[in-house]
């Protein structure tokens, strides 16, 4: 059968892949199955995707739905998932609706979509020959007080200037960008990831995006080295993750991501861990926690006495059997539950995950590879956006709940919970700076979705609650380089961010943006500010 080229509605970009969408076609050959098809077409494509390969939303085969039960999933259909874009159904379908629909998600592939390393290759783009650009910014500004504004109302991104709150320049992304796009160590170039697997270099000196590559098909995150010479991309789908070269997104490797038994697992997030010269890879369902150093010393110098913890097969090899090509090697480090959100104590010592349904969070030294706390950390608390600072004269840890009206407040050094911070409703993001008194926290569900709570940090209270667009989701802050600036997103196509200061807590400005989601400060972002996320 001959196959025409897929013609990508949301980028206008060719893409070759109709072999993808052809394997990952489930068998339509009953009516029922035809039925439910339709029904997927007309209520769940345009956000997980044509042939169930996910978009904004997660793709849908049982290798991805392994930990999720069917009268879980019946659930989510009807009543919408928290902290997500899924919304409700219980009004638009009826129960026999949603059963098949369940019985087609569940129903496996003829062939899971693959997506090999010679695919990724075929779609590197390189839009422009990096040496041929000026090595100089082609604008006036400084380079450390810039931002990215990621809107996603449509699809684009502002370069904004963080000292005259003007934006220098504003071009198309990649459909439903998420996660931080990561600076470059020198704060050069930005990388982007899109939650279908396109990772986009921007150039910020010539404002361009200068190389692209699909890294995945439906995918998690990015995270940069800190060397600047990697980036790790991880996949919903394949469930691997992709080492790509950052000069040109070329990828170098893929690595599946399997427990030591051989069970499969999507990646929910990957992190640069600085001080450990490492990636760090949490993956959603097994309960294994992975450690990939990157340093061109290969973690032989780095990790010593960590050699065959590195060794791919295992054994107890010595520092000598190192070979140049185990440039990636994987560290395994097995926790007691499934772990999907992280946090980091600044050193990179221990991390702190929960996992969405469970009740407590666990500190896990990474040295030891044992837990060493249990943290009572109720409802869902969204560690990958907490902060930290000192407190009475230790260091503190707050995260936002994404169920729960409330900050927890927890203490370093001995794991702790030392206050909940009643707030008017779940919340997402929470920042502030160094050199701030104060941390902004959103109400980012329910009836007060429009406010923001602003935190003292010296007494936990809150001392200011802003709504500063009417019946608007207001959320997510990010400060300027000298923490005198915060700027706020009204995440509306009429929306705006707006720019307050950071002392007197009063409007500055206010930009018109389409959606505007996160915005990230080259200086707070390649200096892992504690007040922001990294
Ligand atoms: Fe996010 C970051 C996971 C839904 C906007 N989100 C992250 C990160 C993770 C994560 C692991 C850190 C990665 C990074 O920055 O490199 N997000 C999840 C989920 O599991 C969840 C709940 C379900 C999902 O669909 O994936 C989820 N996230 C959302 C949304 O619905 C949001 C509000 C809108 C959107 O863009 O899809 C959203 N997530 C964000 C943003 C960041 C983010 C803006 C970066 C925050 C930052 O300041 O760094």
């Amino acid at each position: 059968m001959k196959i025409k080229p897929l013609i990508c509605k949301i980028t206008g970009l060719t893409l070759a892949l109709a072999s993808l969408f052809v394997s990952a076609t489930p068998d339509t050959s009953s009516k029922d199955n035809k039925a439910a098809e339709k029904l997927y077409v007309e209520h769940c494509q345009s956000c997980h995707g044509v042939g169930r390969l996910g978009a904004m939303g997660p793709a849908l085969f049982p290798e991805n739905l392994s930990r999720l039960r069917k009268n879980k999933a019946v659930k989510v259909i009807k009543n919408g998932r928290p902290a997500t874009q899924m919304p409700a159904f219980d009004k638009i379908l009826n129960q026999t609706e949603i059963a098949s629909l369940i019985d087609y998600i569940y129903t496996p592939a003829k062939e899971l979509p693959k997506w090999t390393l010679a695919d990724i290759r075929a779609t590197n783009i390189q839009h422009f020959e990096q040496s041929k650009l000026p090595n100089k910014p082609q604008f006036d500004a400084d380079l450390m007080n810039l931002f990215i504004v990621v809107e996603l109302g449509d699809h684009s991104a502002t370069l904004l200037n963080g000292d005259t709150f003007e934006p220098i320049t504003r071009f198309k992304t990649r459909f439903a960008l998420h996660g931080g796009p990561k600076y470059s160590p020198d704060g050069r170039f930005v990388y982007f990831a899109s939650r279908d697997g396109w990772i986009s270099k921007y150039d910020i000196y010539n404002m361009k995006i200068v190389s692209e590559v699909r890294a995945g098909i439906n995918t998690r995150n990015l995270a940069v080295s800190s060397d600047g010479k990697y980036a790790i991309v991880g996949n919903y789908l394949p469930h691997n993750v992709v080492i790509l070269d950052t000069k040109d997104l070329s990828p170098i490797e893929m690595i599946e991501t399997k427990s030591s038994e051989g069970v499969s697992s999507r990646v929910s997030a990957v992190y640069n861990a600085p001080p450990r010269h490492s990636f760090i890879v949490a993956l959603k369902d097994v309960k294994e926690v992975w450690e990939i150093p990157y340093s061109d010393k290969g973690g032989v110098d780095v990790y010593k006495g960590w050699a065959h913890d590195y060794r791919k097969d295992g054994g107890e090899g010595k520092v000598e059997n190192w070979k140049s090509e185990d440039r990636f090697p994987v560290r395994r480090i097995q926790t007691q539950d499934y772990l999907d959100d992280f946090f980091f104590d600044p050193e990179y010592i221990n991390l702190i995950g929960t996992a969405r349904n469970s009740h407590n969070g666990q500190v896990i030294n990474f040295d030891t590879k044992k837990k060493v706390a249990t943290i009572e950390l109720t409802g869902m608390p969204h560690l990958g956006s907490g902060i930290t600072w000192d407190y009475q004269g230790k260091e503190v840890f707050a995260s936002p709940n994404i169920k729960e009206g409330k900050i927890t407040v927890i203490e370093m050094e001995n794991w702790q919970v030392i206050k909940e911070i009643k707030t008017d409703g779940p919340g997402f993001f929470m920042r502030s700076h160094s050199k701030s008194p104060y941390a902004w926290a959103d109400v980012f569900f329910g009836p007060n979705k429009e406010k923001v709570h602003i935190i003292k940090k010296d007494t936990l209270e809150i001392v200011k609650t802003i709504a500063p667009a009417p019946g608007k989701t207001a959320a997510h802050v990010e400060f300027t380089k000298d923490g005198k600036y915060v700027l706020l997103s009204i995440w509306d196509n009429d929306g705006a961010v707006i720019v307050y200061d950071a002392n007197t807590l009063e409007e500055v400005k206010r930009l018109p943006m389409k959606k505007p989601s996160g915005k990230y400060n080259v200086y707070n972002k390649i200096n892992y500010e504690r007040g922001t996320s990294h």
